[in-house]
C-alpha cells in the first residue's frame, strides 16, 4: 500500500490552514507569520496539487493596488515555480470590523453593497487563475439576538447577494460555480444557512441554482451533531456536492478543525469509502459512483506545535485520507463484507418498490403485499448490521 501523496491525488490546502498563527480567544500567536510563497513550495514538496485562499491571505484588507499585484505577481511565480494550480478561491467576509454584522446580509446597507463589490474583484482574480470552484462562507452572516436580525430579510439579502454574483459570473464568461459553505455557529452566535440541508433548500430559491452547490465541512456537520456521510451522501444525491472541506471534529463543542481523521475515525472512513466508491448499496441512477473534485483540507495545526509541526499536520490529512482509501478498497473487495452486505440487506435497497411498469392500482391488487402479508415474520427477522460494522471496524483497524 501507498500512502505517499501524489498530483493524482488531487489533495489541496487553504493558505490559512498550514498560515495560521494559532492566536485564539485566550492568547495571542505562538507561530511566526507564514509567507505564501513558502507554503506553496512546501505543500509541493509534500505532494499536494492545489492551494486555495481568501483575498486576505495574499494580500492585506485595503492593500493599494500596486501592492496588491505586487502579492499576487509573487504568487502566480511560486504556481508556476512548483506546478500547483488553484481550484478554489474564495472571499473574507468575516475579519475587518466592517463586516461585524454580516456581508451580504449586514444591516447595513452600505456595507452590503461594499461586500459584493468585494467578492466581485476576488471574482476576477479567481477566474485569472483559473480557478473553477467559489466559495461562499458566511461567518458573520447571522446573529446573537432575535430581536437584532430579520431573518427573512436576511435571507432575502443572502438570495439576492447570489443571485447578482452569478449573474456577473455568466456576464462575465467566467467557468466559475458557487459552493455555499454551511455552518451552525461561531464566530456568529447563530449562523445562516446552519447545515447542508438549510442550504440545499435555500440553493432550490436561486436564479442561477444550476450554478451554485455545497463545500460542506466535517466539523461543521458534526458540530450540529449531525452525520457527515449522510450529509454528503444527501449533497451527492442533489448533484450538489460541488467542492468539499476536510477535517477532524469531537463532537458537538467548538470548531476544532483537527488533522482529518483525528475526530471520529470511523465517520471519516465511511465519508472515503462513499467518495472513492460511491453508495454501498449501488445508490441510484443519478448517483453510482464517488466524488472527482479536490480532496481539500480546511484544518488548523494545532496551537501546540511549532513550525515544523505545521508540515507534520499537512502530511498527516493526506496520510490519513490514503491509508482510509486503501482501507476502504479492501473493506469493498472482501467477500464476506460482500456476503454480509447481502445479508444486511443493503443492495436491495437500490431496487425500486414497485416494478417496472407497476401502477399503485396494481399494487392495491397485490394480496401478497398486504393482505395476505406476515408482518410479524418480517418484524422478527434480524438485519445483521452489528456483524458487517464490525467487519469495517476489522478493516479500519488493520485486522483484517
Ligand atoms: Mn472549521
Amino acid at each position: 500500500m501507498s500512502v505517499e501523496p501524489t498530483r493524482a491525488d488531487r489533495f489541496s490546502f487553504g493558505l490559512w490552514t498550514v498560515g495560521w498563527t494559532a492566536q485564539d480567544p485566550f492568547g495571542p500567536a505562538t507561530r511566526p507569520a507564514l509567507d505564501a510563497v513558502e507554503a506553496v513550495h512546501r505543500l509541493s514538496d509534500l505532494g499536494a496539487y492545489g492551494v486555495t485562499f481568501h483575498d486576505d491571505d495574499l494580500f492585506p484588507f485595503g492593500s493599494p493596488d500596486a501592492e496588491r499585484a505586487g502579492h499576487i505577481d509573487r504568487f502566480k511565480a511560486a504556481l508556476a515555480d512548483t506546478g500547483l494550480v488553484v481550484p478554489m478561491v474564495t472571499t473574507n467576509l468575516f475579519s475587518h470590523p466592517v463586516f461585524k454584522d454580516g456581508g451580504f446580509t449586514s444591516n447595513d446597507r452600505s456595507v452590503r453593497r461594499f461586500a459584493l463589490r468585494k467578492v466581485m474583484r476576488n471574482l476576477d482574480l479567481a477566474a485569472e487563475l483559473g480557478a473553477s470552484t467559489f466559495v461562499m462562507w458566511g461567518g458573520r452572516e447571522g446573529s446573537e439576538s432575535d430581536a437584532a436580525k430579520d431573518v427573512v430579510a436576511a435571507l432575502e439579502r443572502f438570495r439576492e447577494a447570489v443571485d447578482t454574483l452569478a449573474q456577473y459570473v455568466v456576464d462575465q464568461g467566467y467557468g466559475l460555480r458557487f459552493a455555499l459553505e454551511p455552518k451552525p455557529n461561531e464566530p456568529r452566535g447563530d449562523i445562516l444557512l446552519p447545515t447542508v440541508g438549510h442550504a440545499l433548500a435555500f440553493i432550490s430559491s436561486l436564479e442561477h441554482a444550476d450554478m451554485v452547490g455545497l463545500n460542506p465541512e466535517v466539523g461543521h456537520e458534526q458540530m450540529a451533531g449531525l452525520n457527515f456521510v449522510h450529509g454528503i451522501a444527501q449533497a451527492m444525491w442533489h448533484q450538489k456536492l460541488f467542492h468539499i472541506d476536510l477535517n477532524g471534529q469531537r463532537g458537538v463543542k467548538y470548531d476544532q478543525d483537527l488533522v482529518f481523521g483525528h475526530g471520529d475515525l470511523l465517520n471519516a472512513f465511511f465519508l472515503v469509502d462513499l467518495l472513492e466508491h460511491g453508495p454501498i448499496g449501488g445508490g441510484s441512477a443519478a448517483v453510482s459512483s464517488g466524488y472527482d473534485g479536490p480532496r481539500h483540507f480546511d484544518y488548523k495545526p494545532l496551537r501546540t506545535e511549532n513550525a515544523d509541526g505545521v508540515w507534520v499536520s499537512a502530511a498527516a490529512n493526506m496520510r490519513t485520507y490514503l491509508i482510509l482509501k486503501e482501507r476502504a478498497a479492501a473493506f469493498r473487495a472482501d467477500p464476506e463484507v460482500k456476503e454480509a452486505l447481502a445479508a444486511a440487506r443493503v443492495p436491495e435497497l437500490a431496487e425500486p418498490t414497485l416494478a417496472p411498469g407497476e401502477s399503485y392500482a396494481d399494487l392495491l391488487a397485490d394480496k401478497a403485499a398486504f393482505e395476505d402479508y406476515d408482518a410479524d415474520a418480517a418484524g422478527a427477522q434480524g438485519y445483521n448490521v452489528v456483524r458487517l460494522n464490525q467487519l469495517a471496524i476489522d478493516h479500519v483497524t488493520g485486522a483484517r
